[in-house]
């Protein structure tokens, strides 16, 4: 941590890591501090720029890590702003500005580097709003016209950076050259010094850290952003239970499909035994009815053939007496015949007849 100059203004840099502020402070300040690749920070400690001239006006610039630093905790980087500010206000310097850096080719507009900026806002405090520079850069990463529109909204709606510019704040545009980034630096050099709020709060009213307006905006940050973790917890977690009923009907559903067409599959092969049974049992009847009928049939013929036989009987017997009958009567004839016929011999010839 280097020191700040006793005849110089001081102009503090701070905003969201990766937003231009080493770069920033190396190029008007001719310093060669390391920047970082965007993603991680590089600036972890607060470094103070040798004094330069603007104007004829000596200038030191105080280089600060961003309060979503990637090494320390946000608690710690507030420390050592605030253990920083504290000293030099301490030593009887106050800041002649603050410069917060956005990029405007950020594409969500608000997101870390408006984080950054409400424990800023409560670091400056409302009053020393006015000795402050919102400095847009990167311009030449985004479309002009898109990056207007982002301008207009962050300078526009209440929850960007309209009530820091309605209390007095500052918004200019860096294009990148050492011209408009000394522009920025003259704006600032025709401010009065004033102290911070948070230089108040831990000098003059000895308070802690953590006792500050920036702390606790810190805090309620932090509670906001567990809070915002926990709904998205809770989300996630009714999401999957929500998934995990819809899997849950869903196999219930097939559970039921599925003995249902068991189900309708007993009952085919149960209608397709009852129906051979019944099949089978009307054969077997059918069987039974023609065995009867043929039985009746054998039986009626047999009758018959028998009747016939007897009749037939009946018929030789009775042709039998009749021609025994016709055979005495014939012989009966013959008798009489034969005795006639020796009657009459003996008639005719005196002798006698012997009939045997
Ligand atoms: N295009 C463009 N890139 C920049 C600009 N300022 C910084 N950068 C790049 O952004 C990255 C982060 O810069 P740095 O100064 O380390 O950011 P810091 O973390 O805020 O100190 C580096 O790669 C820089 O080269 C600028 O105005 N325009
Ligand atoms: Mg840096």
């Amino acid at each position: 941590m280097g020191r700040v100059s006793e005849e110089a203004s001081t102009i503090a840099i701070m905003g969201a890591t990766g937003s231009g502020k080493t770069t920033f402070a190396n190029l008007v300040s001719g310093s060669a501090f390391r920047t970082s690749n965007g993603l991680r920070s590089c600036t972890d400690v607060v470094d103070v720029t040798e004094p330069f001239e603007v104007d004829g006006r000596r200038v030191v610039l105080v280089d600060t890590p961003g309060f979503d630093d990637t090494t320390k905790s946000d608690t710690d980087i507030l420390t050592l702003i605030a253990e920083f500010l504290a000293s030099s206000y301490q030593s009887g310097h106050k800041l002649t500005g603050l410069i917060f850096v956005h990029r405007i080719s950020d594409f969500r507009i608000g997101g870390i580097s408006l984080k950054n900026f409400r424990t800023f806002k409560k670091l400056c405090g409302e009053q020393t709003l006015r000795n402050v520079v919102i400095v847009t850069n990167m311009w030449s990463e985004v479309d002009p016209q898109l990056g207007e529109t982002r301008e207009h909204e962050l300078a526009t709606q209440d929850d960007f950076f309209k009530p820091a510019l309605d209390k007095g704040a500052k918004i200019m545009r860096h294009n990148g050259s050492l011209e408009s980034a000394k522009l920025v630096i003259r704006y600032i050099l025709g401010n009065n010094p004033m102290a911070l709020q948070i230089q108040r709060e831990l000098v003059d009213e000895h308070r802690d850290i953590l006792q500050t307006a920036a702390a606790n905006e810190m805090e309620r940050e932090l509670q906001a952003e567990k809070e915002r973790q926990r709904v998205e917890r809770e989300r996630v977690r009714q999401e999957m239970e929500e998934a995990a009923r819809v899997r849950e009907e869903e196999a219930r559903r097939q559970r039921e499909d599925e003995a249902r067409r068991r189900q309708e599959e007993l009952n085919r092969i149960e209608a397709d035994r009852r129906r051979v049974e019944e099949n089978m049992e009307r054969e077997r009847r059918e069987l039974e009815q023609r065995m009867w009928e043929e039985d009746q049939h054998r039986k009626r013929e047999s009758e018959r053939l028998q009747r016939e036989f007897e009749e037939r009987m009946a018929e030789e017997r009775r042709r039998t007496e009749d021609q025994q009958r016709w055979q005495r009567e014939e012989d009966e004839r013959l008798r009489r015949e034969l005795e006639w016929q020796r009657h009459r011999q003996h008639r005719d010839h005196g002798g006698c007849i012997v009939i045997q």
